[in-house]
């Protein structure tokens, strides 16, 4: 008989990991109740972590927020079961756009929304507060709606208002979010938020089939997401995408590729505050690396210390929390807990790359020299997981990491970072992904910059 399972029955799902009372009876039911019974399972540790990303033995499974996410997109990348058809088409047509070589020829359009973020900067002041997470979500949900479909959100230009796409957005996040804690028949009681739900979905169908038809409609010759969406062919089953699939797909991108990267900046930003020495060195490193003159590509294969910022800011705040797994077949984990097909686990990410075994007594510090590029290597496998695992890991990691590159390297280049409240602690924000919540910084130009 399987032994029994240590900790707490009531699961956090993944966008409330950190605030949930374990505790806490009512979650306990819900949890049960959309279960049906069925155990779910923590892992915490580096060494069970190590087990459960066998991808002989273990493949994704859509749970939780992920699985609610389903009736806004479906089969589309990231909510797609680990046997769609459809994912499977997508993946193989979708994942050569993101390789290192396409997202380098994307550079130009990353810093054209980079510039933007630069002259609202320049131009406050030393004396007003910037909220740094908005004017980050500002900058990744343009930067990616430029880069995959030539679309302009211009959310630099809304002043403090909200892109609809974005408020939309939002809204059905919390709603997904909502739903995955609540058991299936809840729906029947709370028709005014499911009409709600169905609503803002709508808005997000209709902007992206909007987009889907204007390209049919005007062409343009550019090797972006949206052509290889609308042209692609999976070279293994000669199957294409509709123009339902791009739709779920749009919206897959334009979600995953945001939301996570703007808070990865922003804890970025944070800690660097938190730790005036790590920020000397990332200033130096992009002054000695950068010098004057236009930010190019090249710079961005020569800053180590600030790619080691950026890898350790994921390791103690994984913008994505954490993934599910389930096993293909009976499997013993730890030596002594069964776990059955379908049955989930969630690798939990917090705690993992806290784990004092890998990350020794001084987990919970700051401390980028951990991860410059000698000690990242010599890492254990599967120790450091904020893009997920193997397979079904993040199709947008170059991406996001040519983004935050060149954001925190022009922003240390250019400017002098304050906190505006000397006294702020940290907060953390959950909607799915993890951000710090009303961080406000000051900025000031530094010398030679206008
Ligand atoms: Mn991303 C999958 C984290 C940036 C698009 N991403 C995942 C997973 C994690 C993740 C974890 C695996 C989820 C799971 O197993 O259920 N992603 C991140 C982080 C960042 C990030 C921490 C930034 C920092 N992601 C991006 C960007 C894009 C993107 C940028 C798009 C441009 N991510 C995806 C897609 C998937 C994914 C699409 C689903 C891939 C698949 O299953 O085929």
């Amino acid at each position: 008989s399987s032994a029994s399972l240590p900790g707490p029955r009531a699961i956090p799902f993944i966008g409330n990991i950190l605030d949930i009372d374990l505790g806490n009876p009512l979650d306990s039911y819900f949890r049960l109740a959309r279960e049906h019974g069925q155990k779910e399972i923590v892992v915490t540790s580096h060494e069970l972590a190590n087990e459960v990303c066998n991808e002989k033995k273990f493949h994704k499974l859509v749970a939780s927020g992920v699985y609610t996410l389903r009736q806004v997109v479906h089969d589309g990348l990231f909510t797609g079961h680990h046997d769609s058809h459809a994912w499977a088409v997508a993946h193989r047509i979708l994942r050569p756009i993101f390789g290192p070589l396409s997202v380098q020829g994307m550079f130009d359009e990353m810093n054209d929304i980079a510039e933007q973020l630069y002259l609202k900067w320049a131009r406050f002041g030393e004396k007003t507060a910037i909220d740094v997470a908005s004017d980050f979500t500002r900058l990744t949900l343009d930067t990616i709606a430029l880069c995959l479909m030539d679309h302009r959100f211009n959310s630099f230009y809304l002043n403090e208002k909200t892109h609809p796409f974005v408020e939309s957005m939002m809204a059905v996040l919390g709603e997904a979010d909502l739903q995955s804690m609540l058991p299936e028949c809840a729906a029947w009681f709370r028709p005014h938020a499911m009409a709600e739900f169905r609503n803002h979905t709508k808005v997000l169908r209709d902007m992206c089939h909007k987009i889907v038809d204007e390209r049919r409609r005007t062409p343009v010759e550019k090797d972006d997401l949206l052509n290889a969406m609308i042209h692609g062919r999976d070279p293994e089953s000669g199957d294409g995408l509709d123009d339902d699939a791009i739709v779920d797909n749009l919206i897959t991108f334009l979600v995953a590729g945001h939301e996570t990267t703007s808070g990865m900046l922003s804890f970025a930003v944070y800690y660097l505050l938190e730790h005036p020495k790590a920020l000397s060195m990332a200033q130096a490193e992009v002054d000695r690396s950068l010098a004057g003159g236009r930010l190019t590509l090249r710079h961005l294969h020569n800053i180590p210390y600030i790619d080691a910022v950026l890898r350790e800011t994921l390791r103690l705040m994984p913008t994505a929390p954490g993934f599910y797994v389930t096993p293909f077949h009976n499997e013993t984990i730890g030596g002594k807990y069964h776990v059955k097909p379908g049955e989930s686990i969630c690798v939990l990410l917090d705690p993992l790359h806290r784990d004092p075994k890998v990350w020794g007594l001084d987990a919970d510090k700051f401390k980028p020299e951990r991860m410059l590029r000698n000690n990242f290597d010599q890492l254990p496998s599967n120790s450091w997981k904020p893009f997920g695992n193997g397979l079904r890991g993040c199709v947008g990691r170059s991406f996001a990491w040519q983004e935050a590159q060149l954001i925190l390297a022009m922003l240390l280049r250019d400017f002098s970072l304050a906190k505006y409240d000397p006294d702020y602690k940290l907060r953390v924000k959950h909607l799915l992904t993890i951000k710090p919540d009303g961080f406000k910084i000051r900025v000031a130009l530094r010398h030679g910059r206008k």
